[in-house]
């Protein structure tokens, strides 16, 4: 059986933390797609992880990880991962697989990625700039280079020339990029990355049929799927739960519970819409107090108010089972706290979040106002420990989004958390 988890807002609602938790028992830990963009913090035993593209199981002891056929893989950046946790006494031996389809991020993809958006100017995505983009568009127009292809070289090589030179005629001399010694470079890692390298299909075959308890951990977000989010200023993968389909080929009847996991306000890194982000003090307060900078790029995370409206929108697409709402504490120090609950275009109310770019930079906003419980929740386990206030709060959004709150984060270590049955 298969749990999943996924990011319900704009990224870093906290999946590290909650997979981390609920790994205790689970026997594989997958991601399904993105790459190392994503930026997932753990912290165990006072001691801080942060993790992008290896899965968030990598700290629970005799957990095996796979990244999933539907990520982009960044050869170097995994390596340098494996160092870290491994120097933290971690050990990872037999307990990390990359799936053989995952299509391969370049180095090229990382540089492609920088002129892109160097050419979008003001209009730019705000990417993290590691080739996510690129690898998967390379992937869409059947020019990639997939992980299984490494380890023949003449093909490879090919390739991977192919693919720069398809590049150096749509950039020229901004490109600034050899391929020959990118391919010197992957001569160096073939030997070294085979050990890892899996068939995916027997394996999750195998594992569904065998009842394997399995934990599968979306990254980025809802709200930056391909598809489903703020088109273009999303993602280029499948972030909502038809990601992890494609990406795992899980069988759909083996699923247990899908989690979404939910900031108790919201945040975004990059650019792109963002209806109640909070251009004042507020938005100050919640960024310096959460302390919102992104993981993978140390960029400052937009803040703004919890959006009903955007999370009702995520769980019709995503089909949450239960919610994981994180960083109650923050929200401590506030005398109120307010959530939208309706959008207005041109005075009618929408039914539903818009796909329209235009619609969303004009909306007005309905937002109800709840009163703050002004007390300390740090690091509280008991759901009637917490302030009545703050019970009103979950209760209220628990009722707007028609989805149980079974996990409420009160701080980022893993025993700060209060689950309800
Ligand atoms: P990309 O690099 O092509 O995936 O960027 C496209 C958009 O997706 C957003 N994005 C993210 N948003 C939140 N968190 C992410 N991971 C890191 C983190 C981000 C960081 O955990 O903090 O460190 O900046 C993530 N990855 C991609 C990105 O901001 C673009 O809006
Ligand atoms: P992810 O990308 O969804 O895994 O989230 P990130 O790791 O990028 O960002 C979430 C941040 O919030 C991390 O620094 C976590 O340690 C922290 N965090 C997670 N849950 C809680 C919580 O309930 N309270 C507090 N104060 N911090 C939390
Ligand atoms: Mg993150």
């Amino acid at each position: 059986m298969a749990t999943i988890i996924l990011g319900a807002q704009w990224g870093d609602e906290g999946k590290g933390k909650i997979v981390d938790v609920l790994t205790d028992g689970i026997q594989l830990c997958c991601r399904a797609q993105g790459g190392h963009n994503a930026g997932h913090t753990i912290v165990k035993n006072g001691k801080t992880f942060d993790v992008h593209i290896l899965p968030s199981g990598v700290l629970t002891e005799g957990c095996v990880n796979l990244i999933g056929s539907g990520c982009v893989f960044y050869v170097p950046g995994f390596f340098k991962e494996m160092e870290t946790v491994e120097a933290h006494g971690v050990d990872l031996k037999d307990r990390v697989l990359v799936s053989d389809r995952c299509h391969v991020d370049l180095d090229l993809h990382g540089k492609v990625d920088g002129l892109e958006e160097v050419e979008l100017g003001k209009s730019n995505i705000g990417t993290t700039g590691k080739g996510i983009g690129p690898t998967y568009s390379t992937k869409a127009a059947r020019s990639g280079i997939r992980v299984s292809e490494i380890f023949d070289k003449k093909v490879f090589d090919d390739k991977l020339r192919h693919l720069a030179n398809g590049y150096k005629k749509r950039y020229g001399d901004l490109l600034q990029y050899d391929p020959e010694e990118e391919i010197a470079r992957f001569d160096g890692y073939r030997e070294r990355l085979a050990p890892f390298v899996v068939d995916q299909v027997p394996l999750i075959e195998s594992a569904v049929n065998g009842n394997v308890k399995m934990l599968v951990e979306g990254a980025n977000a809802l709200m930056l799927d391909i598809d489903n989010g703020t088109y273009p200023f999303v993602t280029s993968s499948n972030t909502g739960l038809g990601g992890i389909f494609t990406g795992l080929h899980l069988n759909p009847r083996k699923v247990k519970e899908t989690i979404g996991v939910v900031k108790a306000y919201t945040t975004r890194v990059g650019s792109g819409p963002f209806p109640t982000e909070q251009l004042n003090q507020v938005g100050e307060k919640l960024q310096t107090i959460g302390r919102e900078f992104g993981v993978t790029t140390g960029r400052k995370r937009r803040c703004g108010w919890l959006d009903l409206v955007l999370v009702k929108y995520s769980n019709a697409i995503n089909w949450y089972d239960a919610i994981n709402l994180t960083k109650l504490d923050i929200l401590d120090d506030f005398d109120e706290i307010k959530v939208a609950v309706e959008y207005l275009y041109k005075g009618e109310k929408l039914a539903s979040f818009p796909a329209d770019l235009t619609k969303l930079e004009n909306l007005e906003i309905k937002y109800e106002t709840l009163p703050g419980w002004k007390s300390n929740t740090v690091g509280m386990q008991k759901y009637e420990d917490l302030p009545e206030n703050a019970r009103k709060y979950i209760e209220y959004i628990e009722k707007f989004v028609g989805v149980q709150i079974k996990y409420i984060g009160t701080g980022p270590g893993r025993e700060n958390m209060i689950v309800r049955e």
